[in-house]
């Protein structure tokens, strides 16, 4: 089976697009490869964290892993904090990265623009993304299109590594998943939605309650037109609603347009809200079972376990290779 690794940063609570853009797949992937599943905190306390929310947001992105479907049998669930060969051989990565190509991310020029001071975490974090995909040999890395340079750096730097102390890394392919799976924010459809937006209007929240779901599609930007269309270039803002009703209701994008043909803005919306209030109800009802039961923890520590056993090895591996000296294991 191939082998597929992903994460989401527990730093807010998750969005639609999130859904969307990832776990919608991971659990469709499970089924097909042989999954790791992270909740990236490592990289979340790249922008300052507040300690009890990253707490909290930690074990809610676990729980929203299982509520969506992701099954402890078939994928490995894990924070990526419980596994210490992540930061370990992050700090290798480190070591053979140039300033130059770090430099050159869009997303830290991005992440950076206008700040006084940035932290160093946010200019290294690519290489810990590096040592994470490596440390599992993964052949698939499902990741949205703003990630594409991160995964490029991650095969320079592990041809980088193969070539200077011996073939060791597979490097991996970049793996997008089919157009349309980016979600814009809905007060701006030229940013995508973003958990850690200061607007919470701008994003719908797996866990909003139904009404704030409804009041939020509402109030989402459109234009100032009538036509329900799909028309990326000219009709942005109505294209990503389209999209957001198309995955949930599963209707394509022309079955849509051929609905609300002539009938404007107002009763797509509604029918919108409904779709998303019923894809999200029975979600965020296994969610509160889940969280009431305790088994997360269960869950993580099982998920962990697995995935040390891959990553130590190759942590270990690479440390011979470049040169340390091992601590000798167990008799
Ligand atoms: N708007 C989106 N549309 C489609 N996919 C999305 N993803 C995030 N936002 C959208 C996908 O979710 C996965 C995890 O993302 P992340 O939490 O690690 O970081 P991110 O991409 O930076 O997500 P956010 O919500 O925007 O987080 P913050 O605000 O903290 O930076 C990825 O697979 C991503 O493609």
């Amino acid at each position: 089976m191939k082998r597929v690794l992903s994460g989401i940063q527990p730093s807010g609570t998750l969005t639609l697009g999130n859904y969307i853009g990832a776990i919608k797949n991971f659990v469709e992937l499970q089924e097909t490869h042989q999954c790791f599943f992270m909740v990236v905190d490592l990289h979340a306390i790249t922008v300052p964290q507040e300690p009890a929310a990253l707490r909290e947001n930690s074990e809610a992105v676990a729980a929203l892993y299982l509520a969506a479907g992701i099954d402890p049998a078939k994928a490995s669930i894990f924070l990526q904090s419980h596994v210490p060969a992540h930061a370990e051989l992050g700090w290798l990565m480190t070591t053979l990265a140039y300033m130059g190509e770090l430099e050159r991310m869009t997303q830290f020029k991005d992440k950076a623009e206008g700040k006084d001071s940035v932290g160093a975490g946010l200019f290294v974090y690519p290489t810990l993304m590096a040592a994470d995909i490596l440390l599992y040999n993964a052949d698939l890395v499902p990741v949205g299109d703003d990630q594409k340079q991160h995964l490029e750096l991650t095969r320079d730097l592990a041809h980088r590594f193969n070539q200077r102390y011996g073939e060791m890394f597979r490097v991996p392919e970049v793996y997008l998943p089919e157009v349309g799976a980016r979600i814009m924010s809905l007060d701006d459809a030229s940013k995508k939605m973003s958990k850690s937006s200061p607007t919470p209007g701008s994003y719908i929240a797996l866990l909003d309650e139904p009404d704030v779901i409804r009041k939020k599609i509402s109030r989402a930007v459109t234009d100032s037109g009538r036509e329900v269309k799909y028309d990326e270039a000219n009709k942005r803002e109505v294209s990503n609603l389209m999209s957001i009703y198309s995955q949930c209701s599963g209707l394509s994008l022309q079955e849509i347009e051929a609905k609300y043909e002539g009938q404007g803005y107002g009763p797509f919306k509604k029918d919108l809200a409904e779709q998303v209030v019923a894809t999200l109800e029975p979600l965020q009802a296994r969610y509160r079972e889940i969280r009431a039961s305790g088994e997360v923890a269960d869950v993580l520590r099982k998920g962990a376990s697995e995935a040390e056993e891959v990553a130590s090895g190759i942590v270990r591996q690479a440390k011979e290779k470049m040169g340390f000296l091992l601590p000798k294991l167990g008799r």
